[in-house]
């Protein structure tokens, strides 16, 4: 493994630069929401790189995209890597791009090398991870798992009105590719942390061994409209009142039952959004997370008892909709050694850990044996203009990554994982640690 070459940093920083100027936002962030115009540009410019790079393209119903690279071996067997090439409104010019890009620079380096692996390897941009238009997030390697009906997603609309399966259509990428046309042995994913544990750590290498549960809910509250001035104010069925009471009190509960949940009310509506109007209807999204599905369901009928109470004290109808659930995720123990083994042979310090962003990861592990491996965020700052790592620690990612696909690629199917190497044991595994 250690005879492999590096990876090209400066091509590969050159490559997330260029990708980065796609949906460029004055702040140095970048705005690549999934299926708009933007996230069309963004994925012709992978789609040209990976075909000059040699790779076959491939796009299916979902609109992920496939860049294989073929191996010795001419059945389906194939390694997979990638991640998503979309972004939040704010984004960064890492989250998800990093991932995608590290996977096509492995690719440009085993070329430059003349290096041929026994399995293909295929870099995937999967469709809509972030979820910040169409929701559910992870669309597109849902519906590769399996766990997302295609018809269902199609018919997916964002509150801008926009339905999944004409944007889909209208960037043109709509494919037909197969999901049996590969046989993926095994999924590895590079992400930034987006989280301060590994700098808190001053370690380089998160070797992901899994990933905190989330959830996604819709609240709608039916009120009624009536006349600011001349409604007096116990008479009134003010939805909005009853959403600020309703997720305040959501937030003091959750905290109550365990300071480690996440929750955060990321989208509010409210209508008719007059200023004289008395609003008679508002809406909110819920994300929840935990590493424990147990916890989760508690809080879930927590959070449904208290809007209902609050609701009825108001004078508001309540609904609460779960729009996604991703389980919480235990990756394969094979990959997560691999990784282990390959980054401490390479040296880079490195500590396990779960993730507590979602990733496309989790879909994929139900696919094929998957693994993840993070590099630092600095200030653990994510989902914000500011997200940055270190070049030497994106190089260091990308030389683990190569090394851990050529190793599956070239793994004789009954050859399964390395052992552990002891010194990244006796660092403590932290959890999530935000
Ligand atoms: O929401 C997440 O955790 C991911 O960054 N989309
Ligand atoms: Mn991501
Ligand atoms: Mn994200």
């Amino acid at each position: 493994m250690n005879s492999l070459p590096k990876i090209n940093l400066e091509r590969l920083q050159a490559t997330i630069d260029t990708m980065a100027g796609i949906g460029a936002k004055d702040n140095g962030g970048c705005c690549r929401i999934s299926l708009t115009d933007e996230d069309k540009l963004g994925r012709d410019q992978f789609v040209t790189w990976c075909r000059e790079a040699g790779c076959s393209v491939h796009v299916d119903a979902f609109g992920n995209i496939f860049a294989i690279r073929a191996g010795s071996r001419l059945d389906s067997s194939v390694v997979l890597t990638g991640s998503h090439l979309d972004t939040q409104p704010n984004g960064g010019r890492l989250d998800g791009i990093y991932g995608v890009l590290a996977g096509l620079e492995v690719i440009r380096t085993l070329n430059d090398h003349n290096i041929c692996t026994e399995r293909a390897i295929a870099v995937v941009n999967w469709t809509n991870e972030e979820g910040a238009r169409f929701s559910p997030g992870l669309t597109g390697s849902s519906g590769y798992a399996g766990d997302l009906d295609l018809s269902f997603a199609r018919a997916i609309v964002a509150p801008d009105g926009a339905r999944f399966g004409d944007e889909l259509a209208r960037i043109g990428y709509a494919g037909t590719f197969s999901r049996r046309a590969l046989d993926p042995i095994a999924y590895v994913e590079l992400h930034i942390e987006q989280g301060p544990v590994l700098e808190q750590y001053e370690r380089t290498i998160g070797v992901v061994e899994g990933v905190q549960g989330v959830r996604w809910y819709d609240v709608e509250l039916q009120g009624s409209d009536r006349h600011a001035g001349t409604t007096p104010m116990a008479a009134r069925q003010d939805s909005f009142m009853a959403l600020a009471r309703i997720t305040q009190s959501m937030r003091q509960e959750v905290l109550s039952i365990d300071p480690e949940i996440r929750f955060t009310v990321g989208r509010v509506s409210v209508k008719p959004g007059s200023p004289n109007t008395v609003p008679g209807f508002s809406s909110f999204s819920i994300d929840l997370r935990h590493q424990s599905a147990g916890l989760l369901d508690r809080i879930e009928n927590v959070l449904a008892a208290k809007a209902h109470v609050i609701g009825v004290e108001e004078g508001v109808e309540t609904t609460m909709r779960r729009t996604m659930v991703v389980p919480p995720i235990e990756f394969d123990t094979c990959i997560v050694e691999t990784v282990a083994a390959i980054t401490q042979s390479v040296g880079y310090p490195a500590m396990r850990m779960t993730s507590g962003a979602m990733h496309d990861a989790c879909r994929l592990s139900k696919v094929a044996p998957t693994g993840m491996i993070f590099v630092p965020s600095r200030l653990g700052i994510s989902h914000h203009e500011d997200e940055w790592t270190a070049p030497d620690d994106l190089a260091a990612g990308a030389n683990v990554l190569l090394r851990t696909l050529v190793s599956l690629a070239d793994q004789s199917v009954n050859q399964r994982g390395a052992t552990a190497p002891e010194d990244d044991r006796n660092v403590p595994s932290q959890s999530l640690g935000h």
